[in-house]
């Protein structure tokens, strides 16, 4: 059977805007924007995933809302699933920390103003049209 890995990836909603980071490492993807996140270690849940990778990528403290349906395909053998997610209160803002250079956060008329990952543009369609019907 082939392994497979759930990366996943986090839609933060602030303020009814779209949390996006662009990606400065590895070369291949820098410059590149997506929904933050990463892969699911071995014996977490991937909710604890989500909770662990906004807190080391971007300094917050969020927790997941909902699954967004679906599963997008990754190079192999990664999957990336997808979940809406909130700032806790007392969180401190998002800040650019170690994998990503600058974070925007995306009203529905500038979504698609940033040049997102290819494997992040569905999840993208699907978070814009669950959040704001468009
Ligand atoms: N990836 C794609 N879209 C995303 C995320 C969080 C990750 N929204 C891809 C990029 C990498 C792989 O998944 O090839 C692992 O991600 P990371 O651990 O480098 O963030
Ligand atoms: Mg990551």
């Amino acid at each position: 059977m082939t392994e497979r890995i759930v990366v996943v990836g986090a839609a933060v909603l602030i303020d009814g805007r779209l949390l996006a980071a662009r990606r400065s490492a590895p070369v291949e993807l820098a410059g590149r924007w997506e929904l933050p996140g990463g892969k699911v270690e071995p014996g977490e849940s991937p909710e604890q995933a989500l909770v662990r990778e906004l807190r080391e990528e971007l300094g917050v403290e969020a927790e997941p809302v909902e699954r967004v349906p679906g599963e997008f395909p990754l190079k192999a053998p990664y999957v990336l699933h997808v979940w809406t997610a909130r700032l806790l209160p007392g969180s401190p803002e998002p800040a650019a920390l170690q994998d990503h250079d600058e974070l925007r956060r995306l009203s529905p008329d500038e979504v698609w103003d940033v040049d997102w990952l290819d494997q992040d543009v569905a999840a993208v369609v699907k978070v814009a049209r669950g959040a704001w019907g468009s």
